[in-house]
């Protein structure tokens, strides 16, 4: 297994409560036609508390608490995605957060494809390396996004 000698970077996806009660599997096949490989996942119903720390940087927005009560409404699958480029290219396949502006500039994105609204946008990934590795020492404890070959033998089992 090639990660075991080329460590590759990581991101934290999330699949959004609406978007995995109805689209479970056309999202999921698609993160793996795409090459990522599921290093962690977990599914798991976030109390308000933990979505409100998930989202801490948007504390201050208008929309904190509608999107706080959102990602608690019901089961999200939290996922630790590995490829080289991983950030970048989660992004790229997310779109831009409005499905609007996701139908126009990225119709093959996920949120052109599953997203309701700006808000119900199917899926989150992580901005950058650094937030990359906060969030999944945050929802998994334990690994980081820039990781050495210990995440290269976890890969493999
Ligand atoms: P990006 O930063 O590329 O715009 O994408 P993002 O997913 O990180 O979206 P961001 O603007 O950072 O906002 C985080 C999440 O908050 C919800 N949101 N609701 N009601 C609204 O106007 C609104 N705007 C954003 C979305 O769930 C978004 O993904
Ligand atoms: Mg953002």
């Amino acid at each position: 297994e090639l990660g075991f000698f080329f460590p590759r970077e990581h991101t934290l996806a999330v699949i959004k409560p609406d978007a995995l009660e109805e689209h479970r599997e056309e999202i999921l096949r698609r993160v793996r036609e795409a090459g990522f490989a599921v290093t962690r996942a977990k599914e798991t119903v976030l109390s308000r508390e933990m979505a409100e720390e998930f989202y801490r940087e948007h504390r201050d927005k208008p929309f904190f608490g509608q999107l706080v009560e959102f990602m608690s409404r019901g089961p999200c699958l939290l996922m630790a995605l590995a490829k080289e480029n991983a950030v970048e290219e989660w992004r790229a396949m997310m779109g831009p957060a409005d499905p609007a502006r996701a139908k126009e500039e990225a119709p093959d994105s996920l949120r052109a494809r599953f997203a309701a609204d700006v808000l119900r946008n199917a899926v989150h990934g992580s901005s950058s390396r650094e937030h990359a590795s906060a969030k999944i020492r945050f929802v998994f404890g334990d690994i980081q996004s820039d990781q050495g070959p210990e995440l290269g033998r976890e890969d493999r089992a």
